[in-house]
């Protein structure tokens, strides 16, 4: 049987988002993002957007309601976060090797990330690292999340926001810009804060997304801007593992690099990418989310899962924003190889390791 070699090259990098090209539409403006001058001159449009005039009833009815903040409902409580956006200096790949493939991942491979990061109360110093994902928020069904947010990315000098995916808002607290009709959360330019209050209704139970929905998310939540929420039952125990997973490219004209990059939580190649760990007999819940504009299909070697339609299933197709829980009891001890099964993706570096322990 002929080997295959393997393609340890720039060039197989780069093949993987050969000719592709971002769209964002910003205060009126189409870009179409073919390199790194494409995004500056996106940036360049999003920095003059202009605070936009709070909705004052003079559109749709829907404009002129106004909202108080949820609380809890009886037995549920405020789980409090402190949430900063800030720019990082990102090495997509810092052991510079694909340890499955066995090849060495050339520089340059760094870019100017942008990332939420867990602070203390009152935003008084870092709680966790700056890295994608943000950090993981965590809600029982009659909780209420509180998240206060800081656009501490003053370098970009651009609006950010957070927009959460399954739980209940209102309009103000939905993170998103919408031009002229935008509420209050969906504006906090740079060095300014807002606090959201999400509900986490009985239909919330899962794991979802959030990410930025400012006047230049496309961009910005592909340089980084996103974390995972985890709604549980009310007193349900979260599995013994747990792993939020995005899968996601940082292309050229995101990054600026000459290379792509198919990444998991913005890391390519095994062993760069998050090496999970279970032991036998333990509860393992993987949760994957597409974080940009493909397609994946995510694949763990050795398990299975139930899918929501309770057929049994080991690849999962997973659409940009769509998310899953691959959850189950481990019984099969080793190392093995979790990825995306699109293989120019898995090729590029979409890929990782699981330990199974005895
Ligand atoms: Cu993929």
């Amino acid at each position: 049987m002929e080997a295959v070699p393997p393609d340890p090259t720039r060039r197989g990098f780069l093949q993987a988002g050969a000719g592709t090209a971002l769209l964002c539409t910003i205060g009126g403006k189409g870009f179409a993002l073919r390199d790194a001058k494409d995004a500056e001159a996106a940036d360049a449009a999003a920095r003059a957007v202009a605070r936009p005039r709070q909705a004052a009833g003079a559109g749709e009815p829907a404009d002129a309601l106004k909202f108080g903040t949820p609380q809890p409902q009886p037995g549920g409580v405020r789980r409090e976060y402190w949430i900063q956006a800030r720019t990082v200096i990102w090495d997509i790949a810092p052991t510079g090797r694909d340890d499955w493939h066995g090849h060495a991942i050339p520089k340059p491979r760094a870019f100017k990330a942008v990332v939420y990061q867990l602070m203390t109360a009152g935003f008084a110093k870092a709680a966790g690292p700056a890295a994608m994902p943000g950090p993981t928020l965590v809600a029982e069904v009659g909780d209420t999340l509180v998240v206060h947010f800081r656009n501490n990315a003053e370098a970009l000098g651009q609006a950010l926001t957070m927009h959460p995916h399954g739980v209940r808002y209102t309009p103000d607290y939905d993170g998103v810009y919408l031009g002229g009709h935008t509420r209050a959360g969906g504006f906090i330019a740079p060095g300014e804060e807002f606090t959201y209050t999400w509900e986490a209704v009985p239909g919330a139970v899962g794991a979802w997304a959030y990410h930025d929905h400012g006047p230049n998310h496309t961009l910005n939540s592909q340089r980084g801007l996103f974390g995972c929420i985890v709604i549980r039952e009310k007193g349900a125990p979260g599995p013994d593992a747990e792993f939020p997973l995005f899968l996601h490219a940082l292309q050229p004209p995101v990054t600026g690099l000459r290379a792509s990059f198919q990444c998991i939580n913005g890391r390519a190649g095994a062993g760069n990418t998050p090496t999970l760990r279970s032991k036998v007999g333990q509860d393992v819940a993987m949760h994957v989310f597409g974080a940009d504009n493909f397609f994946h299909d995510f694949h763990v070697h050795g398990h299975r899962w139930k899918d929501s339609g309770g057929a049994s299933v080991d690849t999962k197709t997973i659409g940009p924003s769509e998310g899953m829980t691959a959850r189950w009891t481990e019984d099969n001890p080793g190392r093995w190889l979790y990825h995306c099964h699109v293989f120019s993706h898995q090729d590029a570096g979409m890929a990782g390791w699981y330990f199974a322990e005895p």
